[in-house]
């Protein structure tokens, strides 16, 4: 068998392994964009994005996120027919590396693994111990790709006996949420993006910009993501550390003062004991699922994040999102 054939044995045992009635098999597409995005100061600064795939590629930071069902089929197709490279060999292509799941190495997106650059398909079914949120990005040349903004989130599910989504973060009814909202952490250093190969450039990380979701929200009146929610109520926030730095999650309200919240998993694994904290240091490539209670009287409080240096734990900037309720 050659390496595409091995790959849809692969499946196919998978299937037979793993398939139920109510296993879902998702198809999706990606194409790369690149894009200019005009940062809080003014300047432009170019991305290469995640799109869907068909007709000119097209996209926004970060890439749309992907939801999977534990034990559904995610077939994740990169395709890149007719691109320029970006950059030249051997760093002149892309993959879609799926950060945390557990995949065999011919659906990893590692180059050094033996992964092509130039379009794949990609093959992930979550075990029933998989849940909450894991990261897709680019594994070429990562310290370049991953910077200029190849990453979106990919949530793991779980699904009732009739193969619907249930609104909860694992099988555990403890989880269940009333609203949802994703909180990916980014950094952004400009010299990176118009450095290439092998450039000194890459040794040193200065980031200019701090980002949740792909925005700035540099105050609690500008937030990078906002939240309509209600009193009473259950909220859960996927976070997801795309940073190249440290940074400390916290929930304040409009006073400043610290709100407990819940962590339900990490790393896309359910917690033995869920852990009801005040903030929580999030690291790149690291992933939290949490769940706050609004309180019983109207107002907003202020999802945040303080990224620091990782050289000495200096404080960069704090990037907000709102919940109001
Ligand atoms: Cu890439």
């Amino acid at each position: 068998m050659n390496f595409n054939d091995t790959k849809k044995f692969a499946v196919a045992v998978a299937l037979l392994a793993f398939g139920t009635a109510n296993a879902a098999t998702i198809n999706l597409s990606k194409c790369v964009a690149s894009i200019n995005k005009t940062m809080s100061d003014g300047a432009s600064v170019t991305f290469w994005v995640f799109g869907p795939a068909g007709g000119m590629c097209t996209g926004a930071l970060p890439g749309a996120p992907i939801e999977v069902g534990v034990g559904d089929t995610l077939n994740l197709t990169l395709n890149i027919n007719g691109m320029t490279p970006q950059e030249a060999a051997p760093y002149n292509g892309h993959t879609i590396h799926l950060h945390g799941a557990d995949v065999a190495t011919a659906e990893d997106g590692v180059p050094e693994t033996g992964a092509p650059v130039t379009g794949d398909t990609y093959t992930f079914t979550p075990a029933g111990n998989m849940y909450g949120s894991y990261m897709y990005h680019c594994h070429v040349h990562t310290v370049k790709h991953l910077e200029m903004g190849m990453y979106g989130a990919l949530i793991v599910r779980p699904k009732d006996a009739s193969g619907n989504f249930l609104n909860q973060i694992t099988a555990s009814a403890a989880t269940t949420y009333d609203y949802v909202q994703t909180y990916l952490f980014s950094t952004v250093d400009p010299a990176y993006h118009t450095a290439t190969g092998d450039s000194t450039v890459f040794a040193d990380y200065n980031p200019k910009y701090f980002l949740i979701t792909g925005a700035e929200g540099k105050t609690t009146a500008a937030p990078a993501v906002s939240l309509a929610a209600a009193v009473n109520k259950k909220v859960a926030l996927r976070l997801i550390g795309l940073h190249s730095v440290g940074g400390t999650f916290e929930i304040r309200d409009a006073a400043g003062a610290a709100k407990t919240f819940t962590a339900y998993t990490e790393d896309g694994r359910a917690l033995p004991t869920a852990q009801t904290v005040t903030s929580l240091d999030v690291s790149a490539g690291q992933r939290f699922d949490i769940i706050f209670t609004t309180p019983a009287t109207t107002g907003a409080w202020y999802p945040q994040i303080s990224y620091k240096k990782l050289r000495d734990g200096a404080a960069y900037a704090t990037a907000y999102g709102k919940v109001t309720f």
